[in-house]
């Protein structure tokens, strides 16, 4: 079995050595190096260049080295029928519901107000936040949203999801659907994104979203950036629908440098760190999905076309 790395990777070593601590045997290669096109069983990508994947005529599964796959979707040249398979993995969703924590107990313990205060040596304390009272709304109950909702339930804070289907989560308030979209954002103090990008959920944090939630409402996209219209954002921020935003993702990565998020006072920018993948982590599921593509087994984590996701 040959299996490609196709696409931006920080370190194709890395990926190769921690597959083949796990299949000596496997034949690896890296796009653009490939002995004969026919050879290539697997592709592994992230970001490939468009119009590639459809070259390999003996391809079984396509899969990505991350947790989404818009990268691969938005490709329009995809070959009918390959299955694509994406990472569902402990580390992954550990490090996401980290990072998420992280951001609601900056904002709801009131850091930044400290951080001004610290800058003008002034010892005085804020009015404390009770943990019950902040409702933290989560947009997508899959994987890693159903994760973080629960690790939240249990430090005490009113969790509240909604998702495409409806779901029952223990202690969780759930709603599911358009209809019930401004109801659930009607109380959120903290508004997450953990949606997939999808033509349905592209720039769903905009304007309407953002003034259906109560004011001075925090928002926090690990996502994708087109989930956001940047604008909105912006004037919600000066108006004070919204007092902050937490922001991993950015329709242009990197951020562009002039981009006026870099400098924003209320606006906290990383560089798509939320979660990433940890090849040693999952390079087992990377050589599973190989081995059931290749015997015609079911394939685990598969993308269902017809939803996007
Ligand atoms: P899942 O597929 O497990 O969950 C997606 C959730 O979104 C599901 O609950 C689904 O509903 C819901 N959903 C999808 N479409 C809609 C819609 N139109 N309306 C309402 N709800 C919808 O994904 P994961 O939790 O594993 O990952 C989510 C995303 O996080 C990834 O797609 C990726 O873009 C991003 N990500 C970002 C990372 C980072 O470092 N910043 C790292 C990893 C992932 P239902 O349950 O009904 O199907
Ligand atoms: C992912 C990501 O989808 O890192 O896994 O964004």
């Amino acid at each position: 079995m040959t299996l490609l790395l196709l696409g931006e990777f920080e370190d194709t070593q890395v990926w190769i050595s921690a597959i083949k601590t796990h299949q000596p045997d496997l034949k690896i290669e890296v796009y653009p190096d490939v002995d004969n096109l026919a050879d290539i069983d697997a592709v592994l990508v992230w970001m490939h260049p468009l119009g590639v994947i459809e070259k390999f005529p003996n391809l079984k599964v396509i899969i990505s080295t991350g947790a989404g796959v818009d990268h691969i979707l938005r490709d329009p040249n995809l070959p009918a029928n390959i299955p694509i398979v994406r990472l569902v993995d402990e580390s992954l969703t550990s490090q996401m519901s980290e990072y998420i924590l992280l951001a609601i107990l900056q904002f709801h313990r009131q850091f930044a107000d400290y951080k001004i205060q610290q800058n003008q040596q002034l010892w005085r304390g804020l009015s404390p936040r009770n943990t019950e009272n902040c409702t933290v709304g989560i947009l997508g109950l899959g994987v890693l949203g159903s994760d973080i909702a629960q690790k939240l339930n249990i430090l005490g804070f009113s969790v509240r999801g909604w998702s495409r289907t409806p779901k029952i989560l223990d202690n969780i308030n759930c709603f599911s659907g358009e209809t019930q979209l401004n109801l659930f954002l009607s109380e959120c103090s903290v508004l997450v994104c953990l949606l997939p990008l999808t033509p349905e959920t592209e720039g769903i944090l905009n304007q309407k979203t953002f003034a259906a939630l109560p004011q001075g409402a925090y928002l926090i996209n690990v996502a994708r950036g087109k989930h956001l219209v940047e604008e909105d954002l912006l004037t919600a921020l000066t108006s004070g629908q919204l007092s902050g935003a937490c922001l991993d993702v950015f329709p242009i990565e990197p951020l562009p440098e002039n981009h006026p998020f870099w400098r924003h006072p209320q606006i906290i920018v990383t560089p798509h760190i939320a979660a990433k993948t940890i090849p040693t982590c999952v390079a087992p599921q990377i050589i599973t999905a190989m081995q059931n593509s290749q015997e015609g087994l079911i394939l685990n984590n598969t993308i269902d076309l017809s939803k996007g996701y």
